[in-house]
Protein backbone atom coordinates (compact mmCIF):
# COMPACT_ATOMS: atom_id res chain seq x y z
CA UNK A 1 0.00 0.00 0.00
CA UNK A 2 1.29 3.66 -1.26
CA UNK A 3 1.03 6.51 0.87
CA UNK A 4 -2.04 8.71 -1.01
CA UNK A 5 -4.32 11.95 -0.10
CA UNK A 6 -6.36 9.13 1.97
CA UNK A 7 -3.94 7.71 4.25
CA UNK A 8 -3.56 8.19 7.72
CA UNK A 9 0.14 9.73 8.51
CA UNK A 10 1.46 10.60 11.79
CA UNK A 11 4.10 13.14 12.48
CA UNK A 12 5.41 11.84 15.51
CA UNK A 13 7.02 15.60 16.74
CA UNK A 14 4.84 17.87 14.66
CA UNK A 15 5.90 20.91 17.06
CA UNK A 16 9.63 20.87 15.74
CA UNK A 17 11.92 22.23 13.43
CA UNK A 18 11.73 19.47 11.13
CA UNK A 19 7.95 17.79 12.45
CA UNK A 20 6.65 21.01 11.69
CA UNK A 21 8.17 21.47 8.15
CA UNK A 22 6.71 18.08 7.49
CA UNK A 23 3.37 18.90 8.36
CA UNK A 24 3.69 22.06 5.82
CA UNK A 25 4.82 20.00 3.25
CA UNK A 26 2.06 17.61 3.28
CA UNK A 27 -0.34 19.91 3.63
CA UNK A 28 0.85 21.92 0.66
CA UNK A 29 0.85 18.80 -1.08
CA UNK A 30 -3.18 17.80 -0.30
CA UNK A 31 -2.83 14.93 2.51
CA UNK A 32 -6.40 14.41 4.67
CA UNK A 33 -5.56 12.67 7.40
CA UNK A 34 -2.52 13.99 9.36
CA UNK A 35 -2.56 12.89 12.78
CA UNK A 36 -0.40 14.81 15.32
CA UNK A 37 -0.54 14.67 19.50
CA UNK A 38 1.35 17.60 21.49
CA UNK A 39 3.83 16.33 24.00
CA UNK A 40 0.66 17.06 26.43
CA UNK A 41 -1.23 14.39 25.11
CA UNK A 42 1.29 11.92 24.47
CA UNK A 43 4.61 11.03 25.96
CA UNK A 44 6.33 9.21 23.30
CA UNK A 45 9.37 7.66 25.98
CA UNK A 46 5.74 5.64 27.39
CA UNK A 47 5.15 2.59 25.54
CA UNK A 48 1.99 1.82 26.92
CA UNK A 49 0.60 5.49 26.21
CA UNK A 50 2.31 5.17 22.63
CA UNK A 51 0.81 1.71 22.25
CA UNK A 52 -2.45 3.12 23.43
CA UNK A 53 -2.61 6.19 20.84
CA UNK A 54 -1.62 3.90 18.32
CA UNK A 55 -4.67 1.29 18.66
CA UNK A 56 -7.07 4.20 19.06
CA UNK A 57 -5.55 6.09 15.99
CA UNK A 58 -4.42 4.09 13.44
CA UNK A 59 -1.90 5.75 11.37
CA UNK A 60 -0.85 3.94 8.37
CA UNK A 61 2.12 5.95 7.39
CA UNK A 62 4.54 7.63 10.21
CA UNK A 63 7.00 10.06 10.02
CA UNK A 64 9.43 9.41 12.76
CA UNK A 65 11.13 12.96 13.21
CA UNK A 66 10.41 13.37 17.43
CA UNK A 67 13.40 13.96 19.58
CA UNK A 68 15.45 15.60 21.77
CA UNK A 69 18.07 17.92 20.06
CA UNK A 70 20.57 20.61 20.55
CA UNK A 71 23.59 22.33 19.90
CA UNK A 72 26.99 21.12 21.07
CA UNK A 73 27.28 22.43 24.45
CA UNK A 74 23.29 21.02 24.99
CA UNK A 75 24.57 18.07 23.82
CA UNK A 76 27.68 17.80 25.86
CA UNK A 77 26.11 19.10 28.88
CA UNK A 78 23.26 17.08 29.08
CA UNK A 79 23.81 13.85 27.70
CA UNK A 80 21.68 11.22 29.96
CA UNK A 81 18.88 13.45 28.40
CA UNK A 82 19.87 12.99 24.67
CA UNK A 83 20.88 9.27 24.95
CA UNK A 84 17.43 8.20 27.21
CA UNK A 85 14.61 10.16 25.15
CA UNK A 86 16.05 9.48 21.95
CA UNK A 87 16.55 5.39 22.66
CA UNK A 88 12.76 5.59 23.77
CA UNK A 89 10.80 7.63 21.48
CA UNK A 90 12.83 5.79 18.81
CA UNK A 91 12.00 2.23 20.38
CA UNK A 92 8.25 2.96 21.77
CA UNK A 93 7.06 4.36 17.92
CA UNK A 94 9.02 1.74 16.00
CA UNK A 95 7.64 -1.22 18.36
CA UNK A 96 4.46 0.40 18.30
CA UNK A 97 4.20 1.03 14.25
CA UNK A 98 5.13 -3.10 14.08
CA UNK A 99 2.15 -3.87 16.62
CA UNK A 100 -0.23 -1.78 14.80
CA UNK A 101 0.47 -2.62 11.69
CA UNK A 102 2.19 0.76 9.93
CA UNK A 103 2.72 0.57 6.19
CA UNK A 104 5.82 2.31 6.39
CA UNK A 105 7.70 4.37 8.58
CA UNK A 106 10.65 6.99 7.52
CA UNK A 107 12.83 7.36 10.97
CA UNK A 108 14.84 10.40 10.62
CA UNK A 109 18.80 10.43 12.32
CA UNK A 110 21.41 12.91 12.09
CA UNK A 111 24.94 12.86 10.63
CA UNK A 112 26.34 13.29 14.20
CA UNK A 113 26.29 9.06 13.59
CA UNK A 114 29.05 8.82 11.52
CA UNK A 115 32.95 8.51 13.05
CA UNK A 116 34.69 11.92 13.89
CA UNK A 117 37.59 10.88 11.92
CA UNK A 118 35.62 9.91 8.92
CA UNK A 119 36.79 10.33 5.50
CA UNK A 120 35.12 13.24 3.59
CA UNK A 121 32.68 13.29 2.24
CA UNK A 122 30.86 10.43 4.35
CA UNK A 123 29.12 7.95 2.34
CA UNK A 124 26.50 5.70 4.26
CA UNK A 125 28.83 2.38 4.31
CA UNK A 126 30.88 4.49 6.98
CA UNK A 127 28.65 3.75 9.47
CA UNK A 128 30.28 2.43 12.73
CA UNK A 129 33.87 2.25 11.18
CA UNK A 130 35.68 4.46 14.02
CA UNK A 131 35.03 6.29 17.13
CA UNK A 132 32.16 9.21 17.13
CA UNK A 133 32.46 12.50 18.51
CA UNK A 134 32.56 12.96 21.99
CA UNK A 135 30.44 16.31 22.48
CA UNK A 136 27.75 14.07 21.14
CA UNK A 137 28.30 11.05 21.77
CA UNK A 138 24.87 10.18 23.56
CA UNK A 139 22.77 11.41 20.71
CA UNK A 140 25.49 9.78 17.66
CA UNK A 141 24.44 6.30 19.97
CA UNK A 142 20.45 6.24 20.48
CA UNK A 143 20.08 7.77 16.55
CA UNK A 144 22.62 4.73 15.65
CA UNK A 145 20.21 2.63 17.84
CA UNK A 146 17.29 3.88 15.71
CA UNK A 147 19.05 2.80 12.49
CA UNK A 148 19.35 -0.48 13.68
CA UNK A 149 15.85 -0.66 15.32
CA UNK A 150 14.62 -0.23 11.67
CA UNK A 151 16.37 -2.57 10.17
CA UNK A 152 15.93 -5.36 12.77
CA UNK A 153 12.03 -5.11 12.31
CA UNK A 154 12.51 -4.92 8.94
CA UNK A 155 14.80 -8.43 8.86
CA UNK A 156 12.52 -10.03 11.85
CA UNK A 157 9.14 -9.02 10.60
CA UNK A 158 9.19 -7.62 7.05
CA UNK A 159 8.57 -3.75 7.87
CA UNK A 160 9.08 -1.29 5.82
CA UNK A 161 10.86 0.73 8.07
CA UNK A 162 13.57 3.24 6.50
CA UNK A 163 16.18 5.77 7.99
CA UNK A 164 17.23 9.24 6.65
CA UNK A 165 20.21 10.64 7.77
CA UNK A 166 20.07 14.60 7.41
CA UNK A 167 22.94 16.91 8.08
CA UNK A 168 22.60 20.25 10.16
CA UNK A 169 19.18 21.30 9.79
CA UNK A 170 18.04 25.14 10.01
CA UNK A 171 14.59 27.22 8.77
CA UNK A 172 11.34 28.70 10.63
CA UNK A 173 10.46 27.40 14.08
CA UNK A 174 14.10 26.36 15.30
CA UNK A 175 14.94 26.81 18.80
CA UNK A 176 17.16 30.51 18.80
CA UNK A 177 17.81 30.00 22.71
CA UNK A 178 21.67 30.45 23.07
CA UNK A 179 22.57 27.91 25.62
CA UNK A 180 20.92 24.89 23.25
CA UNK A 181 20.45 26.05 20.00
CA UNK A 182 22.84 25.18 17.37
CA UNK A 183 25.10 27.46 15.49
CA UNK A 184 22.92 28.51 12.88
CA UNK A 185 19.95 29.99 15.04
CA UNK A 186 22.43 31.04 17.79
CA UNK A 187 24.17 33.48 15.31
CA UNK A 188 20.86 34.68 13.84
CA UNK A 189 20.23 35.50 17.71
CA UNK A 190 23.51 37.00 18.20
CA UNK A 191 23.64 39.47 15.77
CA UNK A 192 20.14 40.35 15.79
CA UNK A 193 20.86 41.35 19.70
CA UNK A 194 24.04 42.98 18.63
CA UNK A 195 22.37 45.25 16.25
CA UNK A 196 19.09 45.91 18.41
CA UNK A 197 21.81 47.28 21.61
CA UNK A 198 23.76 49.37 18.74
CA UNK A 199 27.26 46.96 19.80
CA UNK A 200 29.63 45.65 17.12
CA UNK A 201 30.87 42.43 18.64
CA UNK A 202 29.20 39.12 18.18
CA UNK A 203 31.26 36.45 19.96
CA UNK A 204 31.45 33.23 17.87
CA UNK A 205 32.56 30.01 19.64
CA UNK A 206 35.61 27.51 18.75
CA UNK A 207 38.17 28.04 16.22
CA UNK A 208 35.63 29.39 13.45
CA UNK A 209 37.55 26.69 11.65
CA UNK A 210 35.29 23.51 11.70
CA UNK A 211 33.08 22.86 8.59
CA UNK A 212 29.35 22.34 8.71
CA UNK A 213 26.74 21.44 5.64
CA UNK A 214 23.38 23.37 6.40
CA UNK A 215 20.11 22.40 4.42
CA UNK A 216 17.03 24.17 4.73
CA UNK A 217 14.17 22.11 7.02
CA UNK A 218 11.84 22.96 4.11
CA UNK A 219 13.79 21.05 1.29
CA UNK A 220 14.30 18.42 3.87
CA UNK A 221 10.75 18.07 4.42
CA UNK A 222 10.46 17.81 0.63
CA UNK A 223 12.89 15.19 0.83
CA UNK A 224 11.12 13.03 3.81
CA UNK A 225 8.11 13.13 1.41
CA UNK A 226 10.11 11.94 -1.75
CA UNK A 227 11.71 8.95 0.29
CA UNK A 228 8.79 7.53 1.80
CA UNK A 229 7.08 7.35 -1.39
CA UNK A 230 10.27 5.89 -3.55
CA UNK A 231 13.17 5.16 -1.04
CA UNK A 232 12.69 0.96 0.55
CA UNK A 233 15.91 -0.39 1.36
CA UNK A 234 16.93 -1.18 4.26
CA UNK A 235 20.44 1.04 4.16
CA UNK A 236 19.83 4.40 5.71
CA UNK A 237 20.30 7.34 3.38
CA UNK A 238 21.80 10.24 3.70
CA UNK A 239 20.32 13.51 2.92
CA UNK A 240 21.92 17.37 2.68
CA UNK A 241 23.25 19.32 -0.18
CA UNK A 242 26.70 17.80 -0.56
CA UNK A 243 28.14 21.67 -0.09
CA UNK A 244 29.98 22.80 3.57
CA UNK A 245 31.35 25.73 4.50
CA UNK A 246 33.83 26.82 7.81
CA UNK A 247 31.74 28.28 11.22
CA UNK A 248 33.69 31.47 9.80
CA UNK A 249 32.41 31.74 6.67
CA UNK A 250 29.01 31.03 7.79
CA UNK A 251 29.38 33.66 10.32
CA UNK A 252 29.70 36.17 8.19
CA UNK A 253 27.05 35.23 6.02
CA UNK A 254 24.55 35.59 8.42
CA UNK A 255 26.55 38.95 9.70
CA UNK A 256 25.51 40.20 5.84
CA UNK A 257 22.22 39.26 6.41
CA UNK A 258 21.58 40.82 9.61
CA UNK A 259 24.13 43.22 11.02
CA UNK A 260 26.75 44.24 8.49
CA UNK A 261 29.11 46.22 10.60
CA UNK A 262 29.60 43.65 13.09
CA UNK A 263 32.30 42.33 14.15
CA UNK A 264 33.51 38.58 14.81
CA UNK A 265 35.06 37.65 17.98
CA UNK A 266 36.03 33.46 18.25
CA UNK A 267 35.95 32.09 21.88
CA UNK A 268 38.66 29.65 21.84
CA UNK A 269 37.34 28.22 25.55
CA UNK A 270 34.07 27.14 23.63
CA UNK A 271 34.28 23.72 21.80
CA UNK A 272 34.96 23.38 18.14
CA UNK A 273 33.48 19.50 18.55
CA UNK A 274 33.85 17.35 14.92
CA UNK A 275 36.32 18.95 12.50
CA UNK A 276 33.89 18.75 9.05
CA UNK A 277 30.90 16.23 7.92
CA UNK A 278 30.16 16.66 4.89
CA UNK A 279 27.67 14.28 3.47
CA UNK A 280 27.87 12.36 0.26
CA UNK A 281 24.98 12.75 -0.94
CA UNK A 282 25.30 10.81 -4.66
CA UNK A 283 23.12 8.13 -3.67
CA UNK A 284 20.13 10.37 -2.99
CA UNK A 285 21.22 12.50 -6.41
CA UNK A 286 20.87 9.36 -8.35
CA UNK A 287 16.98 8.55 -7.12
CA UNK A 288 16.26 12.10 -8.53
CA UNK A 289 16.08 14.64 -5.41
CA UNK A 290 18.63 17.62 -4.69
CA UNK A 291 18.06 20.68 -2.55
CA UNK A 292 16.49 23.68 -4.21
CA UNK A 293 16.96 26.48 -1.28
CA UNK A 294 20.87 27.78 -1.18
CA UNK A 295 22.01 29.20 1.68
CA UNK A 296 21.95 32.61 1.64
CA UNK A 297 18.57 32.97 0.92
CA UNK A 298 17.96 30.04 3.53
CA UNK A 299 19.37 32.48 6.16
CA UNK A 300 17.25 35.17 4.60
CA UNK A 301 14.09 34.10 4.52
CA UNK A 302 14.67 32.48 8.36
CA UNK A 303 15.77 35.52 9.39
CA UNK A 304 12.53 37.51 8.26
CA UNK A 305 10.98 34.40 10.43
CA UNK A 306 12.52 34.85 13.41
CA UNK A 307 11.90 38.97 12.90
CA UNK A 308 7.86 38.27 12.33
CA UNK A 309 8.13 36.13 15.77
CA UNK A 310 9.31 39.34 17.28
CA UNK A 311 7.14 41.43 15.85
CA UNK A 312 4.25 39.11 17.03
CA UNK A 313 5.82 39.36 20.33
CA UNK A 314 5.76 35.91 20.23
CA UNK A 315 8.63 34.00 22.18
CA UNK A 316 11.10 32.29 20.14
CA UNK A 317 11.69 29.86 22.56
CA UNK A 318 13.99 26.84 23.48
CA UNK A 319 12.17 23.43 22.96
O1 LIG B 1 25.54 23.64 15.53
P1 LIG B 1 26.40 23.19 16.64
O2 LIG B 1 25.96 23.56 18.01
O3 LIG B 1 26.57 21.64 16.63
O4 LIG B 1 27.87 23.80 16.47
P2 LIG B 1 27.47 20.52 15.91
C1 LIG B 1 28.54 23.78 15.22
C2 LIG B 1 29.84 24.56 15.32
O5 LIG B 1 29.53 25.96 15.45
C3 LIG B 1 30.73 24.21 16.52
C4 LIG B 1 30.28 26.53 16.50
O6 LIG B 1 32.07 24.24 16.11
C5 LIG B 1 30.44 25.37 17.49
O7 LIG B 1 31.51 25.62 18.39
N1 LIG B 1 29.60 27.71 17.05
C6 LIG B 1 30.04 28.98 16.93
C7 LIG B 1 28.45 27.73 17.75
N2 LIG B 1 29.23 29.82 17.59
C8 LIG B 1 28.23 29.08 18.11
C9 LIG B 1 27.09 29.40 18.89
O8 LIG B 1 26.83 30.55 19.25
N3 LIG B 1 26.26 28.36 19.21
C10 LIG B 1 26.51 27.08 18.82
N4 LIG B 1 25.64 26.12 19.16
N5 LIG B 1 27.61 26.75 18.11
C11 LIG B 1 25.52 19.08 16.75
C12 LIG B 1 25.44 17.83 17.56
O9 LIG B 1 26.86 19.24 16.54
O10 LIG B 1 24.89 19.00 15.50
C13 LIG B 1 24.18 17.11 17.46
O11 LIG B 1 25.80 18.15 18.88
C14 LIG B 1 23.61 17.10 16.07
O12 LIG B 1 24.37 15.82 17.92
C15 LIG B 1 23.65 18.44 15.42
O13 LIG B 1 24.28 16.17 15.26
C16 LIG B 1 23.16 18.44 14.01
O14 LIG B 1 27.32 20.54 14.44
O15 LIG B 1 28.88 20.58 16.40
Amino acid sequence: MEMTSASRIYVAGHAGLVGSAVLRRLEALGYRHILTATRDQLDLRDQAAVNYWFKANRPEFVFLVAGTVGGIMANATRPAEFIYDNMMIHATVVHASHLYDVQKLLYLGSSCIYPRECPQPMTEDMLLSGPLEPTNESYAVAKIAGIKLCQAYRTQYGRRFISAMPTNLYGPHDNFDLTSSHVLPALIRKFHDARMGGTREVVVWGSGRPKREFLHVDDLADACHFLMQRYDEASHINVGTGEDLSIAELAMMVREAVHPDAELVFDAAKPDGTPRKLLDVSRLHALGWTHTITLRDGIRSTYEWFLEQERQGLAVRAR
